[in-house]
């Protein structure tokens, strides 16, 4: 319903507005009428699309490939970066999906945000082994917060979402008037060497026309299965082409699961790495960028993104006559973390010669392949100064001469990066006009190896080891040259370098304050702990006011610090087996939908759910206590303790 009132009042609007400038014109004269008329075609608001790769790493992608050349095909990103600027040090926000998009869709840092991590809604399970356990995620994003599409949205844009979401509910109820988070022609499949699409299928059916790659025994090309996703963001361009549009689309490749259903795509990869096809059954083990599954993914991106160019070549603007959308359109293209390299035994890419990939701070596992293009962009343009996808909100409120509330703009974290974009500047500055410095992440999850914060900063990087309380620092470049880009020669103990490692852990703990970032906690089930921990005494719920109360041993530790979370009584509570049942089918309905898991409840129930709520702490420290709202059918309490361990609660029925 809201989405066409908006659409309405924006076209009303619009034709108000050109009904003006003619009433105006026609007082005037015909001669003046024409330059009102072109004047205002040129200033219309251009368009603006986001196409986000999911863990499609810097070296998968045949732009800005240094050392083995990459073998996967994608020729529409090297058209795309022939026309517009590629960013050499382009960075995701975080080395994993959610956090990126959180960043992304909000313009906020997702440590100042609270969204670090995909663990979304998860209580973390602190090992026996591990001193610290990571702080609570969220189930989602938080719905107060101004996301892009809202800022659009209030200047007459009309917002769609396309594929995948993952910051939690759906993206309906984050700003967004058109929603399909189909999973598109990236579904799982029972045999992967051999379910291949045919020109009738009835989901996926081939297309007529062919596309590269041409080969030898494909002279004129291959067919492509029907996607969904490029399909459903093509449609709303041109649903939406009357006005201005922004379209956030977000494939599900490259991620796994790592398959493909063009048959003749996968055909083509097994001769070019040399493995028999249909391939044999099994993990592809090879080592390096020698995955064909993998392969046929990245040029199936690539593939989509061509489709999506044509059109808009090829589409008139409805809204600047004589020119095509391409001329009025702005394209970002990037990737929400870097590749990963091993699922199993399989072998899915190579990051090389950066050090790691997803889920790690390292620059394998949030250095991105980047690339703008659009209206006033000079192209075949190079960039290599610092830049984050954190820089996309600012950058297309100015592109598009969009303006939000004070409040609002001062809550982003990235910079306004369209100087450089229109070659009006060689560096991205502040809003003080003071030079980019550095960058900074923030990552405590994933284990001891992982959990870190980390700054870039010239040609330096360096972390905060959380496990060991040390730092890392590691010299990737000498004077803009190439020196340690695979993060091997740790500099921190170094003499020499101690006033860097001063300096950059500074700036860090500087940033981290500033975004008031949550730290991981002592963990409590850590067999060598040094303090003692607050032990849980009793936990109640009384049905009559809807009170819960829990309780620590008065000989341990106070809590300083706690809060309730609402669950359902599924799936952390034993359950019938009809009920089980129920979950299952519900889960396979999902699938076949091709829905996040996530996107099963629109109620107000689930706006809830996960979400941590303040508890009352009582004045001896030792007891807690919350009201359980009337919807709320589970709950468990979070806490810390004044040793800094983060506790919970088992779940509880609010019966
Ligand atoms: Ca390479
Ligand atoms: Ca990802």
């Amino acid at each position: 319903m809201i989405p066409k009132v908006v659409t309405t009042l924006a076209t009303l609007k619009y034709i108000e507005s050109v009904m003006k400038y003619l009433a105006i014109a026609f007082q005037l004269c015909p001669l003046f009428l024409l330059g009102l008329i072109q004047s205002a075609t040129a200033s219309q608001p251009p368009n603006v699309i986001i196409f986000y790769v999911d863990d499609l790493g810097w070296q998968d992608v045949q732009i800005e490939d240094i050392d083995a050349p990459c073998p996967y095909e994608t020729p529409n990103l090297v058209k795309l970066a022939e026309a517009g600027m590629t960013f050499t040090q382009a960075y995701s926000p975080a080395p994993t999906c959610s956090p990126s998009r959180a960043g992304i869709i909000t313009g906020q840092h997702p440590a100042k945000i609270k969204l670090t991590h995909v663990d979304l809604g998860k209580i973390p399970a602190g090992r026996a082994t591990e001193r610290l356990v990571a702080p609570y995620l969220q189930s989602h994003l938080d719905l107060d917060l101004m996301t892009l599409a809202d800022a659009m949205k209030q200047n007459g844009y009309r917002t769609g979402h396309v594929g995948k979401w993952h910051v939690g509910l759906t993206a309906t109820s984050y700003g967004f008037d058109f929603v399909n988070q189909t999973r598109g022609v990236h579904r799982g499949m029972d045999d992967r060497t051999k379910d291949f699409a045919t020109a009738n299928h009835p989901t996926y059916p081939l297309s007529k026309q062919k596309y590269p790659p041409l080969s030898k025994n494909k002279p004129n090309g291959i067919s492509y299965p029907f996607d969904e996703v490029t399909q459903s963001a093509i449609d709303f361009i041109a649903d939406s082409k009357q006005e201005p549009f922004f379209l956030n689309l977000c494939h599900w490749m490259v991620h796994w699961p790592v398959l493909t259903r063009n048959g003749e795509l996968l055909e083509h990869y097994c001769d070019k790495f040399g493995f028999p096809f249909p391939p044999e059954p099994g993990d592809m083990t090879r080592e390096g960028q020698q995955n064909p599954y993998f392969a046929a993914m990245t040029t199936t991106v690539d593939w989509s993104l061509g489709r999506l160019v044509d059109f808009l070549k090829h589409t008139d603007d409805p809204r600047s006559p004589g020119k095509k959308l391409i001329e009025t359109t702005y394209l970002f293209f990037t990737s929400d973390n870097g590749g990963a390299e091993i699922r199993g035994k399989e072998i899915i890419s190579d990051n090389a010669p950066l050090k790691y990939g997803k889920k790690h701070p390292e620059e394998g596992g949030i250095r991105v392949p980047m690339v703008v293009a659009g209206p006033g962009i000079a192209g075949g343009i190079r960039f290599e100064g610092l830049v984050n996808q954190l820089d996309y909100f600012p950058t297309i409120l100015k592109l598009t001469q969009s303006s939000i509330a004070t409040e609002n703009f001062d809550a982003l974290s990235g910079l306004d990066i369209s100087p450089v974009l229109m070659g009006k500047s060689q560096t991205i500055k502040n809003r003080s006009g003071k030079e980019r410095t550095h960058l900074f992440w923030h990552f405590p999850h994933n284990g001891p190896l992982a959990m870190k914060s980390a700054i870039r900063e010239g040609d330096f990087k360096m972390y905060k080891r959380y496990d060991t309380a040390d730092d890392e620092l590691y010299r990737l470049y000498q004077d803009g040259q190439r020196l340690d880009l695979e993060e091997q020669n740790d500099l921190a103990k170094n003499p020499e370098f101690t006033s860097v490692v001063q300096r950059l852990a500074a700036k860090l703990d500087s940033d981290l304050a500033a975004n008031d970032a949550e730290m991981p906690y002592l963990n409590p089930a850590f067999q060598a702990k040094k303090k003692a921990s607050a032990r849980i005494a009793s936990s109640s719920f009384h049905a009559a006011d809807h009170r819960a109360t829990l309780t620590v041993k008065k000989n341990g530790p106070a809590i300083k610090e706690a809060y309730v979370i609402y669950g359902r009584e599924t799936p952390d509570l034993p359950v019938s087996k009809e009920q089980q049942k129920q979950k299952k089918r519900l889960e396979r309905k999902m699938q076949r939908r091709g829905q996040d898991s996530e996107a099963t409840q629109d109620d107000h129930a689930a706006e809830l759910l996960g979400m941590k709520y303040p508890a009352t702490i009582d004045p001896d420290a030792h007891s807690i206590r919350a009201v359980i709202p009337k919807e709320i059918s589970a709950y468990r309490f979070l806490f810390v303790d004044t040793n800094q361990f983060l506790h919970h609660s088992e779940i509880q029925l609010a019966k």
